[in-house]
């Protein structure tokens, strides 16, 4: 069935975060675009992209909004970025054992801090598995699942695209059955735009209409 663009039943909001490096912008790339790009560049400030995902008799519009600026710790900055997010995903580098241990000292700490949503749906995600220098084993991953409470684990590689689609269908499954009814996120005009302008995020039509980026 074709899908217009503004048709769907609930918004849903989906917050990427991690560490600089562990590949938010390329998993990002990889569930939008289906590619891989070697020339990925730091993201500045936040972005966000949208997709259509059907599920059983309900037709979603995910949001995915992609962070940069790890070390902004401006209190207004973070609070708006959290702001009305039903899904944060997780991401650490396997190859990277300090963007593991941040999973918990930084990130969930920053996470309960900002986001008291009782609904809220908790995404682990460890990418670059096409690597073989893992620094992280099976075991702490699960124990690190079990003791944050996260909802799932995926071991991921937006270079091979192994596991990034399967990621949004739990999303929509998890909205479907537990959150029948999201309330749509309202940004007005009036919200503060800074974006990077290389790619669609720039304050066309169609952001003012639908949404907005934070710095
Ligand atoms: N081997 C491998 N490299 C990746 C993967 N995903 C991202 N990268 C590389 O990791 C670096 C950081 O990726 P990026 O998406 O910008 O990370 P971000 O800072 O978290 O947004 C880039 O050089 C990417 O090419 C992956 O699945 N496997
Ligand atoms: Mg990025």
């Amino acid at each position: 069935m074709a899908v217009k663009r503004d048709d769907f039943d609930q918004l849903v909001k989906i917050s990427l975060v991690g560490d600089t490096g562990v590949g938010k912008t390329s998993i990002g790339l990889r569930h939008r675009c289906n590619i891989f790009s070697l020339s990925s560049q730091s993201t500045i400030g936040a972005e966000f992209y949208s997709r259509i995902s059907k599920y059983n008799d309900k037709i979603y519009k995910l949001q995915i909004w992609d962070r940069g600026g790890d070390d902004v710790d401006s209190n207004s900055y973070i609070s708006a970025y959290y702001k009305g997010s039903d899904v944060v995903i997780v991401v650490f580098s396997m190859d990277d054992r300090k963007s593991f241990e941040n999973v918990e000292k930084k990130w969930l700490a920053q996470i309960q801090k900002y986001l008291k949503s009782k609904n809220l749906m908790l995404i682990l995600i460890g990418n670059k598995t096409d690597l073989n220098t893992h620094k992280i084993t099976q075991h702490e991953i699960d124990s690190l699942k079990t003791r944050c409470g996260f909802h799932h684990y995926f071991p991921v590689s937006a270079i091979t695209g192994m596991n990034i689609a399967i990621i949004f269908e739990n999303v929509c499954q998890y909205i479907y059955n537990i959150k029948p009814s999201i309330e749509p996120i309202i940004c007005t005009d009036k919200t503060p735009l800074n974006i990077n302008n290389n790619n669609n995020m720039s304050k066309t039509n169609e952001t003012k209409k639908s949404c907005c980026v934070i710095i």
